[in-house]
């Protein structure tokens, strides 16, 4: 946690929204340049009659459109779905834009306008012109079907050809298509877009087929496609330049469905010498029969920053087949993404630098548009990670006029740079509340009911760096992970609480999730414990430390000690050191030492609820006065943290 901590980072970087609004005014600029351009509209309740050049007259095909079109205009096309009884759905052989997902009125963009070959037909065909589309869902379209190697199949979703033929997909799916998703044999780049579920016959890569032409693919998603070779990617054998930049490439698949000797790249297969210049990008979890699944044999020039395996890491490269990434799914914005697990090494994995295009321009979001960098550095893959919007101390939610409990979460937390531990656990993924109790007597939280194991601190003060602890807990009981602690409040006083995962910093699998939060006025006579134990004495083989029983509200009827040790291989208890003090025995150096304090109930009708009854807790503390271990001269308290089992 250490080092990531000294790096800053912020959740709206103002360098890179300046950036942003000189390329703006660049693209406005040029636009201004070409003033004879003209907008044609189309609509599924348009005619092909109407003018086309108004909104409230659109078009209905975007064949029609485009009849009426010349080369530079724009095409706005509303949300719906368009079909064809010829082939293709769609002929653009002007260069246009086409922008599809409009509202009904053209006034804003709010999905993505569909392309439908109804299994029967090529959905774009892209002939010898350059063109840009944007938000379009192309889908269900069927290539020509070129029969047995060595003849070729081409792609149903996008084909693009001809002399001069280029494609810009923007902010658009091509999906479930046959013989392949998009094959280009012009210059191809890809941006913010979602290549998905096609398949491919022999000729075509599943997802994205680049003949003789450069490819660029930025922040984009290439997932579940199925193909011969090249399952996500297919670059012919002609010599080309290939440029992935926060690409994730996932789940593809090589097999040999077509061609009974294939079954070779289900990530990407290139049959050239050009090599691919790969940055910042998830090539993972892919699928073929032969060699490696991901990217075999191509000649790889990696720009680090990568999850992969396939060619051989550089120092900023992560070598694993497990990118940790959740199924596609909509998470905002026009296209689906795979989402990371809170445990995904792509997770700030990227260049510390900034992560940036092939011509050095700095990606300032996701796919989605959700903002990057987010945390401490932009995430490997098309999908940035959003912290929690409570992550921050200054960010907390006020909980007057709330009714508790509340239910948050505190995937992808952070720890703050001067931040506390949190019941003396390191942590790592905090959240934030506050609180202006109205009475003054004893105050409680409490985080029943959440996920993980939590750990909850409250304070006084104005600064994360510059708190005093009013009270902290681990568990609440010696049955449960979650946290319960109370405190003395005085009416009108604003409290800081934070809650926390053990150990989330090394473990966030468990040390973060959903946050359930109860706060109020306590008043019951169990005990509820208010601030942790302390260790004094001298941690020295032969020497005794004795454990205070940590401060409680309720009315405790007696306090339970267990002493715990752990060494590099985890933590458990101490058989027999149940009392305050300890003794340290032969052969303890090295060994961390905590104590875990339960306080019994007084109010506990029944014997056999006795001595851990209703309510106690464990609030082990790390070595008191900086003398955790005996004598091996390590820092124990940095062993001990790292370790997965320290206990509850
Ligand atoms: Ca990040
Ligand atoms: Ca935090
Ligand atoms: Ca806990």
């Amino acid at each position: 946690m250490g080092d990531r901590l000294g790096t800053s980072w912020h959740r709206y970087g103002g360098l890179a929204g300046v950036a942003a609004v000189c390329l703006i005014a660049f693209a406005s600029a040029a636009g201004l340049a070409r003033a004879a351009a003209a907008t044609w509209y189309v609509a599924p309740w348009g005619s092909d009659g109407n003018s086309c050049s108004d909104p409230a007259q659109p078009c209905a095909t975007i064949n029609s459109a485009i009849g009426k079109a010349s080369a530079g205009d724009t095409i706005e096309v509303a949300v719906g779905i368009y079909t064809s009884s010829g082939d293709p759905v769609v002929l653009v052989n002007k260069s246009l834009t086409l922008a599809g997902g409009w509202d009904s009125t053209f006034s804003s963009r709010t999905g993505l306008s569909i392309v439908d070959g109804q299994s029967g037909r090529l959905g774009v065909h892209v002939s010898g012109v350059a063109v840009r589309i944007e938000r379009f869902l192309v889908e269900n379209g069927i290539g020509l079907d070129g029969g047995p190697p060595p003849s070729y199949s081409y792609a149903g979703g996008i084909l693009v050809d001809g002399v001069g033929a280029s494609l810009e997909l923007n902010s658009s799916s091509v999906k479930n298509n046959h013989w392949g998703g998009v094959w280009s044999s012009g210059p191809l780049t890809v941006t913010n877009s979602t290549i998905a579920g096609n398949t491919a016959k022999n000729g075509s890569g599943g997802g994205l087929t680049i003949h003789a032409a450069p490819l660029a693919v930025r922040n984009s998603t290439i997932s579940g496609n199925t193909a011969d070779y090249g399952g996500g990617i297919l670059i012919t054998p002609i010599a080309t330049t290939v440029q992935l930049s926060n690409v994730t490439i996932v789940g593809n698949v090589a097999t040999n469905t077509y061609s009974p000797a294939a079954g070779y790249g289900g990530g990407i297969w290139s049959g050239g010498n050009s090599p691919l210049h790969i940055r910042n990008s998830i090539i993972a979890g892919n699928t073929a029969l032969h060699l490696d699944p991901n990217v075999p044999i191509s000649p790889v020039v990696s720009e680090g920053f990568n999850i992969e395996t396939g060619f051989e890491p550089t120092a900023d490269d992560i070598y694993t087949n497990d990118p940790r990434l959740d199924a596609l799914a909509d998470n905002g914005g026009p296209t689906e993404t795979r989402a990371l697990l809170k445990d995904s090494p792509a997770l700030d994995g990227g260049n510390p630098d900034g992560c940036s295009d092939e011509n050095g321009v700095p990606l300032d979001t996701d796919q989605r548009g959700v903002e990057r960098p987010l945390r401490f550095a932009c995430d490997i893959g098309a999908f940035e990670a959003e912290p929690p919007a409570n992550d921050d101390f200054t960010d907390a939610i006020s909980l007057d006029g709330l009714t508790s409990p509340q239910v948050g979460s505190s995937e992808f937390g952070t720890k703050e740079d001067g931040e506390p531990d949190h019941a003396a656990d390191s942590g790592g993924a905090s959240i934030w509340y506050c609180w202006e109790p109205s009475f003054t007597g004893t105050g409680y939280v409490s985080t029943e009911g959440s996920s993980f194991d939590t750990l909850a601190g409250v304070y006084t003060g104005l600064s994360v760096s510059s708190l005093t602890t009013r009270a902290g807990n681990d568990d609440a009981t010696l049955a449960t992970l979650t946290s319960k602690a109370c405190f003395p409040v005085a009416a009108g006083t604003t409290y800081m609480i934070a809650i926390d995962g053990l150990g989330a910093a090394v473990d966030p699998a468990n040390g973060e999730g959903s946050v359930t939060l109860a706060w109020g006025q306590y008043t019951s006579n169990d005990p509820c414990a208010i601030l942790p134990p302390t260790i004094s004495g001298t941690p020295q083989v032969g020497r005794t430390l004795a454990a205070s029983s940590g401060t409680w509200a309720g009315l405790p009827s007696g306090f339970g000690y267990q002493w715990i040790e752990c060494d590099e291989f985890g933590c458990g208890d101490v058989e027999g050191a149940i009392t305050a003090s300890y003794t340290l025995p032969p052969g303890a150096e090295g060994t961390q030492f905590y104590v875990r304090t339960s306080a019994a109930s007084s109010s506990t009708a029944t014997p056999s609820a006795a001595a851990t009854a209703s309510t106690a807790t464990t609030n082990p503390l790390p070595r008191p006065g900086g003398e955790g271990e005996a004598s091996s001269g390590r820092a124990a308290a940095d062993r001990c943290g790292a370790l997965p089992g320290r206990p509850h």
